[in-house]
């Protein structure tokens, strides 16, 4: 299927589904906030939106450089957009029920700190320094694992990874089918 075109020249992208390798790609850095980076962000945005899902991490659209959107509002009217985010500090601890577009209908408590502050480039490739607290901090977090190749479930035990695994590909086998 072709990519879903949207009014403002937006697109929605295909997202990978665990167990895809792709999605164990470690991210490389962004050399150049330009304007077809911001043309990527906006169509992250759009398929986060249209999920819909609280963050993205590129590496999840198969474009594997440090880039990831963000919005926990329930309006969805805060917008984060954060290029090569590197974590400076994390603390207090938190347990959340996660879930991840790419491991789509699981949802597993995992362990997370509260609070994590990070050093990144803006839209405009402006260097921001900030602390990210709560559900944004989780999501944040969460996201910087898909830019190194990691997902919600490698904090799982073996057996729960699994179950997951084989559930995904069986899912998808009769969805082939139909
Ligand atoms: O939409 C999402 N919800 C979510 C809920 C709890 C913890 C993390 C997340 S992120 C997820 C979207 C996603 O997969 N981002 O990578
Ligand atoms: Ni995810």
């Amino acid at each position: 299927m072709p990519p879903v075109r949207h009014p403002l020249n937006m697109t929605i992208l295909k997202i990978l589904e665990f167990p895809d390798p792709r999605l164990r790609t470690k991210a490389r850095p962004v050399e150049k906030v330009d304007d077809a980076l911001r043309q990527l962000i906006d169509d992250l945005f759009e398929t986060m939106y249209a999920a819909p899902g609280i963050g993205l991490a590129a590496t999840q659209v198969n474009f594997h450089q440090r880039l990831l959107v963000a919005d926990v509002s329930a309006d969805k009217t805060e917008p984060h957009v954060l290029i090569n985010p590197q974590i400076l500090e994390l603390d207090g601890v938190q347990v959340t029920e996660e879930g991840c577009l790419s491991v789509p209908g699981f949802y597993e408590e995992v362990e997370r700190a509260e609070r994590v502050r990070v050093c990144f480039l803006d839209r405009d490739g402006v260097v921001v320094e900030t602390e990210f607290e709560g559900m944004l901090a989780v999501c944040v977090q969460h996201e910087i694992d898909h830019l190194q190749g990691r997902l919600f479930v490698d904090y799982l035990s073996e057996t729960k990874r699994q179950r997951i695994r084989k559930r995904l590909i069986k899912d998808r086998r009769s969805q082939a089918a139909v």
